[in-house]
């Protein structure tokens, strides 16, 4: 191995559990990603980690075993505004993928045009200081303003940032999706501080949805992740049309403490604990979303 394989890093679970909850059938994995493979598509020269790969070919392993039928890839950090991983990703899949992109604010419209039918249909703002250099405010509503017909914007934060941000995406003109639902402090509880500010910003437009994501990364406590689970149930109970499911495999930065996509998967009946709410959460929502196309209007 090069001194570079050796400093890049893993951060998944190569024999996940297999769950013990089974998704409804279609369910989509709406929040994973690719890396690489780094030989056909490098990282960028900003990236802030070096992953080993994670390539299309184990993600859709993984979406058969947990139980998934479709996939949203979302752009990861580490390949910049150069969509080619993720294009790959989409190509391969057979129509059971779709994306998010990462985009240079001053791309064109036939850029723009080439992405759609490579399957991204949103792109993704990134306000994380550790994730990205600069999250440039006014190029960004630029580019949301020229966005292809029924296109959405992702945005992630933490939640110390959402009141600074409140005007920003209140002028974004198109549906939102909150990656992780803004990164509230789970121990709060539900009417903690931060699920309150992320209420009202759900409250404030109907056409912002969010992703009830990532215990692991939000709930100190770790498995079972119960206050993520308190503090996030209630939630989904109150928008059970504007929310999203997903793993987050291959899991970026979190080689320190690999979650079990198995266990992760288990906890979807504890946020969403009727066959109703599962089926939105899983089905019905990211088929709005992601395929349009094939859901009757
Ligand atoms: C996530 C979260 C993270 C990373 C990225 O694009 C990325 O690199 O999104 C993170 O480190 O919090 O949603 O995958």
């Amino acid at each position: 191995m090069t001194a570079t394989d050796t400093d890049r890093i893993r951060s998944w679970d190569d024999a996940p559990s297999r769950p013990t909850f089974t998704p409804p059938p279609g369910a989509v994995d709406a929040h994973c990603h690719v890396f690489g493979p780094m030989d056909a598509f490098p990282f960028s020269a900003k990236a802030k980690y070096l992953p080993q790969d994670a390539t299309p070919d184990m993600l859709f392993a993984l979406r058969d075993r947990l139980g998934f039928a479709r996939n949203v890839i979302v752009q990861a950090s580490c390949h910049g505004t150069d969509n080619a991983a993720t294009l790959d990703a989409i190509a391969r899949s057979g129509g059971k993928a779709r994306g998010v992109a990462v985009v240079d604010p001053g791309i064109g419209a036939d850029e723009l045009t080439a992405l759609h039918a490579g399957g991204i249909r949103g792109i993704r703002f990134n306000f994380l200081k550790r994730l990205v250099d600069d999250a440039p405010k006014d190029r960004f509503l630029d580019v949301a303003a020229r966005l292809p017909a029924g296109w959405h914007v992702v945005v992630y934060f933490e939640a110390d940032i959402l009141a600074e941000l409140r005007p920003f995406l209140d002028a974004i003109p198109v549906p939102l999706v909150i990656d992780h639902m803004g990164r509230p402090d789970v121990t709060q509880g539900p009417d903690g501080a931060d699920m309150r500010a992320f209420r009202a910003l759900l409250d404030s437009r109907p056409d912002i949805w969010f992703k009830a994501t990532c215990p692991d990364r939000l709930d100190p406590a770790g498995p079972p992740w119960d206050d993520f689970a308190r503090a996030v149930a209630p939630l989904v109970a109150d928008y059970p049309d504007r929310v999203l499911w997903g793993t987050d495999w291959p899991h970026p930065n979190m080689q320190d403490a690999i979650p079990d996509d198995g266990a992760l998967v288990d906890i979807i009946p504890r946020i969403a604990p009727t066959t109703d709410l599962q089926h939105r959460l899983l089905v019905a929502n990211p088929m709005r979303l992601y395929w349009p196309d094939e859901v009757a209007s």
